[in-house]
């Protein structure tokens, strides 16, 4: 008998080396289905939200560095994708969607569940095709899967579902496919003139992101010859914090004092890998090298004096020869020395403070970061659980950290975490989820304990979307809309058959924490955290002070002197920022 278009797709896919599909079946969606049950060699994690399937193919990309899938019916299925494909988008994670569609002889009819998914996911993709007729396939199928792979980006292919059932004439499949890993580094000349600015330069500092990974020994052999402080981006951090004598910490918002410092403070800023977003923390009189795999990426969030494309690990290797090791390290040892300071500070707020409730979050962290296994992946929900990340979970070259850092999309812990944990079924993956968070995406919590993935959850049970109330702060606004009525989320893990504990007490916590990590399943810690925890900027500009003192104006007009109060103490032992 002949095969169907999709057991053709999935022959391709499994030849191709793909190992999982992440994805929610429909009708148009069912000859795919069909097949992968035929088959039986590539793993069906069935979600509960398609928008689950993405980021979890997002996260499992993202560690393996491998093609990842996930699949959805036609209309509203494919739609629940977009925000996670967006997310992958962003991050820049080899991904590749099937988007089941209506049936062919029926697009343009607006019949029912009718969209125009090339049009729809035009924006979160670098590549999107419908397969209109049967022979198109595999070889759409396989410029989306080298797309995906070779830009490292998403991919979609719209499948209307008879094309799926369809016989397949006897066509070629798809091969083995890996990315390619090409040397990548700018010319002799370009790389002389990199090399003369920063002899030049008497305080060099580096800003090092992403694309730094695979690159620590150049990375560091680059700093010692240039005796720079090293600033990471966030997502950076896994790649570049560990065993680094250079390292000064993250700038930005959410960032350190000393990473800010660093960069204002130098006359020259090497950029490494990094796309951070926000031009405001730039230094404003550096001159500036930015090197990029991707030249479209220079030049984007500052003016720069030489751009350069290539690899970071290839450039850095061509670049270290030319380099004069300087003699002065007074830059390097003032910014070390300040970043000493404020670790010491971070460390201050994340003691347990006399068992006094509700918990500081960041103590939680501490504790999170001192239990947790040596190569576990942590996932994080945009929220303050983001900013408890960024500075208390400490990476050693094992550890994994992800988050929806570039698209910034609340509620992508649990969801990445399904993708890490299906990847990596012996790993621990722990989740520091908001309880806005985790909410959202309440239904695939049923996911854990259907697909059996023992992940950790820690959720920050502050009673409100507590990011919104500082942004409120910090633009002169009242809080409003952002209280949570929550229920006791570690009841509800327990109902669902998940087990579930609610911590209130610091003393409570490392006991919790360690049951929850020794639990062969899943697990879910609710701690009761402060909804206060204020973190200013390293560089508060006057606007944002104004915003500051116009909030508490605002405040206690409207009645609200209790807040402040509360907000002042926790004020009090914020001495992290100078
Ligand atoms: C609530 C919240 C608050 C945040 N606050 C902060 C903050 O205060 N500070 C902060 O830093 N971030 C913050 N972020 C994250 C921020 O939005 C960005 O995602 C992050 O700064 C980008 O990090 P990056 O530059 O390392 O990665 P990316 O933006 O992914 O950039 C990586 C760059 O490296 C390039 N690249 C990839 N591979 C290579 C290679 N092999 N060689 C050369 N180049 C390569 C890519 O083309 C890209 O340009 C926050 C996020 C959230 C959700
Ligand atoms: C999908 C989505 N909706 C809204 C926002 C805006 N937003 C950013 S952080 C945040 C609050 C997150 O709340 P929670 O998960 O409880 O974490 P908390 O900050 O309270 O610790 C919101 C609403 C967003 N980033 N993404």
């Amino acid at each position: 008998m002949a095969k169907t278009i999709a057991e053709l797709m999935v022959e391709s896919l499994k030849n191709a080396g793909v190992k999982r599909v992440y994805g929610l079946p429909g009708d148009s969606l069912n000859g795919f289905t069909e097949a992968l049950r035929k088959d039986g060699t590539i793993e069906w994690v069935h979600v509960r939200n398609e928008e689950v399937a993405a980021f979890a193919a997002g996260a499992d990309a993202h560690l393996t560095g491998s093609l990842a899938v996930c699949a959805a019916s036609c209309g509203p299925g494919n739609l629940h994708l977009i925000n996670g494909l967006f997310d992958c988008h962003r991050s820049r994670v080899p991904v590749l969607a099937i988007a089941a569609h209506i049936p062919s002889a029926e697009i343009g009819t607006n019949y029912f569940q009718e969209t125009h998914p090339q049009n729809l996911f035009k924006e979160c993709s670098d590549y999107c095709e419908m397969v209109g007729v049967p022979e198109q396939m595999p070889r759409v199928l396989e410029i989306a899967m080298r797309t995906a792979i070779n830009l490292s980006g998403v991919a979609v292919i719209v499948m209307p579902g008879d094309v799926l059932l369809h016989d397949a004439s006897d066509g070629h499949r798809v091969l083995p496919m890996k990315s390619a890993r090409p040397i990548v580094r700018p010319n002799d000349e370009e790389l002389r003139e990199a090399a003369e600015i920063l002899n030049a330069g008497e305080k060099v500092t580096i800003l090092g992101g992403a694309g730094c990974k695979d690159a620590h020994a150049e990375l560091l052999a680059t700093a010692a010859a240039l005796q720079s402080p090293i600033v990471h981006a966030l997502r950076g951090k896994e790649y570049i914090e560990y065993d680094n004598p250079f390292d000064v910490g993250m700038t930005g918002l959410i960032g350190f004092s000393s990473g800010y410092h660093s960069m204002e403070d130098c006359d020259v800023l090497l950029m490494l890998g990094t796309d951070f977003p926000y031009p405001q923390f730039f230094p404003t009189k550096a001159k500036v090298i930015q090197i990029d795999l991707r030249g479209n990426q220079i030049g984007r969030r500052t003016t720069v004096t030489l751009g350069l494309v290539g690899s970071i690990k290839d450039t850095l290797a061509a670049l270290l020869p030319l380099l004069n090791k300087k003699d002065s390290h007074i830059h390097l040892d003032a910014m070390v020395k300040d970043y000493k300071k404020v670790r010491e500070g971070l460390e201050e707020l994340a003691g347990a403070d006399e068992n006094k409730t509700p918990m500081h979050p960041q103590y939680v962290v501490r504790k999170i970061d001192q239990l947790a296994a040596d190569d576990a992946i942590f996932t994080c929900d945009v929220g303050t659980p983001t900013i408890w990340a960024a500075r208390y979970l400490s990476m050693n070259g094992r550890r994994r950290l992800l988050g929806s850092f570039s698209h910034g999309s609340m509620a992508s812990a649990v969801p990445q975490a399904i993708g890490a944990q299906s990847a990596f079924p012996g790993r621990q993956v722990v989740t520091l989820s908001g309880d806005g968070g985790l909410a959202m995406m309440l239904g695939d919590l049923l996911t854990l304990r259907q697909q059996k993935l023992p992940i950790k959850m820690v959720v920050f049970n502050n009673g409100a979307l507590a990011f919104v109330e500082l942004e409120m702060k910090a633009a002169g606004i009242v809080n409003y809309a952002t209280d949570l009525d929550n229920p006791s989320f570690a009841a509800l893990a327990n109902a669902i058959g998940i087990h579930g504990v609610r911590v209130e007490q610091p003393n409570d916590l490392e006991n919790a924490l360690r049951t929850a990590f020794g639990t062969p399943g899943p697990a879910l810690v609710e701690v009761m955290v402060n909804r206060q925890e204020l973190s200013m900027p390293p560089n508060i500009s006057l606007g944002q002070m104004k915003g500051f003192s116009l909030w508490m104006a605002k405040s206690v007009l409207s009645g609200r002197g209790d807040e402040i109060i509360d907000l002042a103490k926790t004020n009090l032992i914020q001495r992290i920022f100078s």
